[in-house]
């Protein structure tokens, strides 16, 4: 058997999340929620999956929570990553130690039980995520997944989707065989270049507009953007989004950031593009607390 040595090394190139953040200027209202963040680890505490795609620095809950608390959010929702793969300890661990101010997002695969499902719902676990992204797995086949949503939407959980809107004609029919509410990390990761006329992200727009339980997280500027920071060559897409379809859009930080190619970005300056999104109290107040609310602690 393959065995590990401790620490485990940081994939090359890995680059850690901002040491000292700016204090945004923009201050959330009470009980909002940063919607789409991870822990990692600590390793040597829950070590990360043998069939990972990356090895990140430790990103614990202290840290998270320390950081939610330093830019004025209330509430977290946490998201497997696929550093984990499906050991959702780290998670649960982060859920059961946030005062009931964290509610998660895990990733199971077929052979788990119902009582361990029951397990991760005690938790505060309201979803699973299924993950396109070449980079980041190994691709499930969709009928194990169409038997994974039926199970979890007996709990009344939804499904998060982490795919591109480039794929959509490909995957449109098997998301709509989804039982479940459906949620969109990073808007489905728009290609900016192409502008808000491009043919992908209009496409993207009339799917929302017809699939009445599709949610977008307006998350990941950094992760679309062609300007570089503050990001604003993404505003007019999360504009847009949140504009159209107000009880449809959630925000977070993405906190640790994985993957990053040329810097992490400033959490401070991230957490400064939410009026600039939802340019009124009333987008504000779906966006950060009602729609999350809903989804997470209704
Ligand atoms: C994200 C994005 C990434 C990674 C993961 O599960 C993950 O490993 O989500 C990414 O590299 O794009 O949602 O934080």
């Amino acid at each position: 058997m393959k065995t590990e040595s401790y620490p485990m090394p940081m994939s090359p190139g890995y680059i850690p999340f901002h040491p000292n953040p700016s204090r945004p200027k923009y201050k959330p209202p009470a009980g909002a929620v940063d919607a789409h963040c991870h822990v990692f680890g600590p390793e040597a505490v829950f070590p990360f999956a043998p069939k990972r795609k990356y090895t990140p620095c430790d990103a614990p809950k202290e840290k998270l929570f320390a950081l939610r608390d330093f830019l004025g959010f209330d509430k977290n929702v946490i998201v497997q990553a696929t550093c984990h793969d499906t050991d959702n300890r780290a998670l649960v661990n982060a859920l059961v130690n946030s005062n009931g101010r964290a509610k998660g997002v895990a990733f199971v695969g077929e052979e788990i039980t119902d009582a361990q499902l029951k397990g991760l719902h005690d938790a505060g676990v309201r979803g699973v995520r299924f993950n396109f992204i070449k980079r980041l797995v190994d691709s499930t086949p969709k009928d194990v997944m169409q038997r994974i949503a039926r199970r979890i939407a007996a709990l009344g959980w939804h499904i998060v989707i982490y795919f591109e809107h480039a794929d959509l004609e490909e995957m449109e029919p098997f998301l709509k065989s989804l039982p479940t509410t459906l949620v969109f990390d990073h808007m489905a990761v728009p290609n900016v270049a192409d502008g808000l006329n491009g043919k992908a992200f209009q496409n993207w727009l009339k799917a929302i507009d017809a699939n009445k339980t599709w949610v977008n997280k307006v998350t990941c500027p950094e992760r679309v953007t062609v300007a570089g920071p503050p990001y604003d060559d993404v505003v007019p897409f999360g504009r847009t989004i949140v504009e159209r379809f107000p009880d449809r859009v959630l925000w977070g930080t993405d906190w640790p950031h994985p993957n990053m190619k040329n810097e992490a970005p400033d959490d401070g300056v991230l957490t400064d593009m939410i009026p600039k999104i939802a340019p009124t109290a009333a987008l504000q107040q779906a966006l950060l607390i009602d729609n999350p609310m809903r989804l997470y602690w209704g």
